[in-house]
């Protein structure tokens, strides 16, 4: 293997260059390459300065994360990073200038390094920042300590608690960057590494002193952001650890403060949190891999679009098309459904204005790129077609015969169906070839998941467009198969099932909500079937049974349907699981007739209802989210266990440290995974089955993550 890091003089000065594509991912060879490059370099005659920049797109974007996989206890962690620790003073106690020359990012270990440099220059565009608490950890090479000596308390906890990167003239402002350089970025940084030298100038951050002010400034500051996080960052242990390091800092200096930084990073990088962030950093990455769609497959440029459907969900998709620069015509049948549309697009747009997040021009330049329409005119000039009909097969099909006339034979016509068959609308259009599924999830607009559903006859083409498309709206795309509700839907079936007989068996809508919430999802089952409309499952449902069908095993509870015969819809009527205010508010109150329905559907299937402890709900409700993603894993439909795990992050907000419901599973492990199944099997009935892949890959040993584990 080459070196690493390449070492040349240029003009009397020692240029160490980070060779490690695609990011310079700071893996134990580079960090030794760099060390010996530096000593190299102050031990070289030829040298009056160093620079150290990073070759490709990039400076370093921090430490390798795959290899935090090899640290099993804290242990192997603290002896680990005392070498980190260590070598990083060897740097900076270099005898020569040392300059950081930063271009793209210098992320988590990348900024630690460039700080334990003496100086940073960068482009205006590079971006510095502490990511690591968005993987479950926190800076472990010094950054919880250097960086308050270069940007300050206030800030340095900020960037360590949000993990979000700082722009490089802000970040020059705050003093973490010495100068931005405009022209090459090489040649500006061995400049100011020979003024430095010339001027025999070194700065170690880490004597940098803080005063007694700034000290009770920046524990002050402490204790805020602790308020805060107890807020926004509750069940997480990483944010509140940055806080911990930080304060030691302030409170006992540098090297009490090192010390904690490198206790409180082991206990992280152990932690389930962690294990469970840096699967999701992966899964997250791998979902763009589709085993036959290769990289290199053609993709269309989609330059305008149609959205047929004005209602909530096409409304969203076609601000999705907007906001992303790309003109869309939006489809109603009568104007006054049109009009309807356009009015929440817009009333959505200026609740974004009012939160200061978007100018009036922006808004009028935005809507001006959506064109209403009643007719298929224009139709022929599209690139790609998504139809956001209601959820009714006929209607559907009905709408791709119609669009595969009015457009080109080239333009990809994609289904925002939720759980319909793919295949029937591709045979209808007549192109089977070009047509494929576009699920978004409710709001259309906010969530960043793209169900993208891979129908018998879907070219590779379209699938490769489709996952480019879904990067330039801004969401994640993942393929999955063509089963009724894809994977996320089919899944959500057997949720939802659970939170129906739970509430049968005596538990309360508001009690399974809490304990939903309270487990990381941003909204329980009951809250957002009211959000999304009691009438669409009911719809569904209907549809199902009309073909003698039903969404998931086992008993089918009736409230649902009763509340939908009563014009209770959810939040849009003003009524559902919960009352409200008004129609369209979002301020809930229990209702008492929920507990009569329960009651009374309760008898009807003999059931006395009592109790049901906190912890039942979250065991059954994510036993049965596993055992069905078994099935649909086993099944084809998803590519692989990350897939289903970064659906379900995406698409309904599961928390993000339980690493999603598959490798959530695997926390628990498969063999207590299974055995709950077993045990409610014997309890409820035969409905519940272990799915195969489960009884498998506890017979093996295995998870679904063993190869990693
Ligand atoms: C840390 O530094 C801890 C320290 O305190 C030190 C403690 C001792 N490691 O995202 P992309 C791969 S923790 C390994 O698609 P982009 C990535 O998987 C780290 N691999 O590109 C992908 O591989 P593939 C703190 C990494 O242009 C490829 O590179 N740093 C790493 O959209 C391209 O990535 C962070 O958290 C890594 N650190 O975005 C930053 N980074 O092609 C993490 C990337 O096989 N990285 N890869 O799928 C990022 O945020 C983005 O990758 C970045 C580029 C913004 C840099």
């Amino acid at each position: 293997m080459s070196d690493p890091v390449r070492y040349e003089i240029k003009d009397g000065v020692a240029v160490l260059t980070i060779d490690n594509p695609p990011v310079n991912a700071l893996s134990p060879a580079v960090w030794d390459a760099i060390d010996k490059g530096v000593q190299r370099a102050v031990a070289d005659p030829a040298a009056d300065a160093i620079v150290l920049i990073g070759s490709g797109g990039t400076f370093i974007a921090g430490a390798d994360i795959k290899v935090f996989d090899v640290l099993k206890t804290p242990q192997d962690s603290m002896s680990r990073s005392a070498g980190t620790h260590a070598l990083l003073r060897r740097m900076e106690d270099s005898t020569k200038p040392l300059v950081a020359a930063i271009h793209g990012n210098a992320l988590g270990g990348g900024m630690e390094v460039a700080m334990s440099c003496h100086y940073r220059v960068a482009t205006k565009d590079a971006k510095v920042g502490q990511p690591e608490v968005l993987l479950g950890i926190i800076p472990g090479a010094g950054g919880t300590q250097r960086l308050p000596r270069l940007a300050g308390a206030e800030l340095a906890l900020t960037m360590c608690t949000d993990g979000k990167p700082v722009a490089a003239p802000k970040a020059k402002a705050a003093g973490m960057i010495d100068e931005i350089v405009d022209g090459d970025l090489l040649s500006g940084a061995i400049a100011f590494g020979k003024k430095k030298a010339a001027a025999h100038e070194t700065r170690k951050v880490r004597e940098i002193a803080i005063s007694a002010d700034a000290v009770a400034k920046g524990l002050e500051a402490c204790a805020k952001i602790r308020a805060s996080l107890d807020k926004t960052a509750r069940g997480l242990k990483a944010p509140f650890a940055v806080v911990d390091a930080v304060e030691a800092g302030l409170k006992d200096g540098f090297d009490k403060g090192s010390i904690r930084e490198r206790e409180l990073f082991s206990q992280c990088v152990v932690s389930t949190e962690s294990k469970a962030l840096r699967h999701l950093f992966f899964a997250e990455r791998e979902v763009a891999k589709v085993p036959d769609v290769p990289k290199d497959t053609p993709t269309k440029a989609i330059k305008r679009a149609a959205v047929v459907g004005a209602g909530t969900m096409g409304g969203g998709i076609a601000m999705n098309y907007a906001n992303a620069g790309i003109p869309v015509l939006l489809k109603e049948v009568d104007k006054a459904a049109l009009d309807r549309g356009i009015a929440t697009i817009r009333k959505n747009y200026e609740v974004t204005m009012s939160k200061g997040k978007m100018t009036a021009e922006q808004v009028e330049k935005t809507m001006a790129l959506i064109t209403p329409t009643t007719t298929y005119d224009g139709f022929d000039r599209v690139d790609i077609v998504t139809e956001a009909v209601f959820e009714n097969m006929d209607l559907k099909k009905a709408t791709f015969a119609e669009l595969g006339t009015m457009t080109r034979p080239d333009c990809i016509l994609a289904s925002n169906s939720s759980t319909l068959d793919i295949d029937q609308f591709a045979q209808a259009s007549g192109r089977p070839a070009q047509v494929c599924g576009h699920h978004y999830f409710s709001p259309a607009n906010v969530m960043k998941l793209l169900e993208i559903v891979r129908g018998k006859e879907t070219s590779p083409e379209v699938i490769a467009t489709s996952l480019r498309l879904a990067k330039t709206l801004g969401k994640v795309g993942v393929v999955v198969g063509n089963c009724f509700g894809f994977v996320a839907n089919r899944m959500l079936a057997y949720y939802m099932r659970e939170a129906y007989l739970l509430l049968e068996e005596g538990a309360s809508v508001q009690q399974i909500d809490n304990v939903l919430t309270d487990f990381g999802l941003p909204v329980g089952p009951y809250g957002m079937q009211d959000i999304a409309g009691i009438d669409v499952g009911a719809r569904i449902r209907q549809y199902l049974k009309s073909i003698g069908k039903s969404r998931a095993e086992g008993p089918q509870s009736e409230i649902p349907d009763r509340l939908f015969d009563m014009g209770r819809y959810g939040q849009k009527t003003g009524a559902g699981w919960y009352t409200y205010d008004a129609p369209g508010s979002r301020n809930r109150t229990p209702d008492p007739l929920i507990e009569q329905l329960a009651e009374e559907a309760a008898k009807k299937r003999g059931i006395v209802r009592k109790p049901i402890a906190n912890e039942e709900i979250v065991a059954r409700i994510t036993t049965a989210l596993a055992n069905e993603g078994a099935r649909v894993l086993d099944e084809g439909f998803a590519t692989r266990a990350g897939d289903i795990d970064v659906v379900y992050v995406y698409g309904f907000g599961f928390p993000r440290r339980t690493g999603g419901p598959m490798f959530y599973a695997d926390t628990i492990g498969l063999p207590a995974v299974l055995a709950r199944v077993n045990e409610y099997r014997a309890r409820f009935g035969d409905y519940w089955q272990p799915a195969p892949l489960l009884e498998r890959l506890v017979a093996e040993g295995r998870g679904f993550y063993s190869t990693r584990s």
